[in-house]
């Protein structure tokens, strides 16, 4: 079966995680994905947070995959004709190198233009134009610079950052978008363009509700954030809201049998209108669905500790998926905390492939997240991520065509080679 991406060709001069999981998921829709690494060093996590000695840790595998390597030094003269001649041959170039890095090497736009005018070029970088423009920037600092921070947490305690990586594979994931949107309106125009993604914006992007909550903010306190009900006033920006929901039904997390000694036993539970009477059947307080100080949203606001306290007390005597059993069959909304142990082990997630287990000749098997987007014409299979360098050759014989001797010259210039090997060739 055809991939949905297939005949467009990346040029990946990625790094870390925000550019590689944005050209994993291209390469999942079937893109032939170049990535382009610096000869004998390659992406810097192929060694960070290492777990089997000498192979590649998870945290490059489990970015990386579907994707062919090739080693090229950006800063030897024969190493920079490569690239130009990959980016004649490619369709996007996708880089997050801290600003300006590109514009070193002498890779600007105006000289991609140059080279290839159908070219998309597209970045991640950590802001958009302004003050902040120059600034190298990591995950958690796109978290808390882009709203996330300041609205995660209890209200009485520090901001907080999320465990999803909202930052990078956040702005991976936009940037994609943005690749696929431009190779769209490519076919019409048939020139290239700039995309850029700004881990700022991706970010604020994601935390859109409280940007809406900071305006509302003008016009009276916040209804449904638990603090209004415990009487507490609000201040002039959107407040830490603990576990709140941010749609506006009150949810909490509550525990569930067998909390004391399982840090999981937990479920999310929302008192959604439309349920309320369910809700009441359920826990055994009948009487709630007729009483005016609880049958209506409005009374129930200011009641919400209560409420969900006597919610809790039935929580607590099931556990976290009956709870769910239960909930389910009478449309009460709630979700179990799934651990990372119990996401791994999920039957339904491995036969849909949002984890699979792939195999790879240092590491061995391992488990990795699949392509979470499932398209029926169009499936991903997940090829293991490539060797430091496994397919220069490959790439400079059967993509740029150079010829066996042109090859030979290429390793003895040192423009594909690690120092070490480069010296014993001068
Ligand atoms: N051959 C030779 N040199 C190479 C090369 C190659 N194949 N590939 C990269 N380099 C060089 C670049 O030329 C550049 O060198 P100069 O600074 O001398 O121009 C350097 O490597 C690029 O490194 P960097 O500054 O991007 O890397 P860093 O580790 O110092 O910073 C990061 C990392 C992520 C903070 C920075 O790249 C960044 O801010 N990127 C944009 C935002 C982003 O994507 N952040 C998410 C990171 S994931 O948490």
């Amino acid at each position: 079966m055809t991939k949905a991406l297939a005949g467009v060709r990346i040029l990946d001069f990625t790094h870390v995680q925000s550019g590689p999981t944005c050209t994993q998921l291209l390469a999942w829709f079937g893109a032939d994905c170049i990535k382009i690494e610096r000869p004998g060093v390659g992406d810097i996590t192929r060694g960070q947070l290492m777990d089997v000695p000498k192979a590649d840790s998870l945290y490059f595998t489990m970015l990386n995959h579907n994707k062919r390597s090739i080693t090229v030094d950006s800063k030897n003269k024969k190493g920079l004709e490569i690239i130009e001649r990959l980016i004649k041959e490619c369709d996007v170039l996708v880089e997050n190198f801290a600003p300006g890095a590109m514009d070193r090497m002498g890779l600007t736009w105006e000289r991609i233009q140059e080279l290839n005018p159908r070219m998309i070029y597209a970045s991640v970088k950590g802001f958009g134009p302004g003050p902040y423009e120059d600034c190298k920037v990591y995950e958690n600092v796109a978290q808390c610079t882009g709203g996330s921070a300041s609205t995660t947490g209890f209200r009485d305690g520090p901001p907080l950052v999320t465990g999803a990586q909202i930052g990078d594979s956040g702005t991976g994931l936009h940037l994609a978008l943005g690749i696929v949107t431009a190779l769209y309106q490519r076919t019409m125009t048939g020139r290239g363009q700039r995309v850029t993604c700004a881990m700022q914006d991706g970010v604020l992007n994601l935390a859109r509700v409280k940007l809406r909550d900071q305006q509302r903010l003008a016009h009276g306190p916040l209804t449904e954030y638990s603090q209004h009900g415990e009487g507490v006033p609000f201040g002039d920006a959107v407040p830490r809201a603990g576990n709140d929901s941010g749609g506006g039904q009150p949810g909490r997390i509550l525990r569930c049998k067998g909390w004391e000694t399982d840090p999981n036993a937990y479920t999310y539970f929302i008192t959604q209108a439309p349920v309320w009477e369910a809700i009441c059947d359920v826990i055994g307080e009948p009487g709630w669905k007729t009483d005016p100080g609880y049958a209506t949203p409005k009374a129930r606001l200011p009641k919400l500790i209560e409420i969900f306290g006597r919610i809790e007390q039935w929580t607590m005597t099931k556990t976290k998926f009956e709870v769910l059993e239960i909930c389910n069959k009478v449309d009460i909304p709630c979700g179990p905390i799934l651990s990372m142990k119990e996401l791994i082990e999920d039957s339904s997630l491995r036969a849909t492939g949002t984890v699979v287990e792939v195999d790879h000749p240092t590491r061995g098997k391992y488990f990795s997240v699949g392509n979470p987007i499932k398209l029926s014409d169009s499936p991903s299979d997940v090829k293991r991520s490539p060797l430091l360098g496994e397919h220069t050759d490959e790439i400079l014989t059967n993509v740029l065509k150079y010829s066996a001797e042109e090859v030979a010259a290429i390793k003895a210039s040192g423009a594909t080679e690690p120092p070490a090997k480069k010296q014993a060739a001068e």
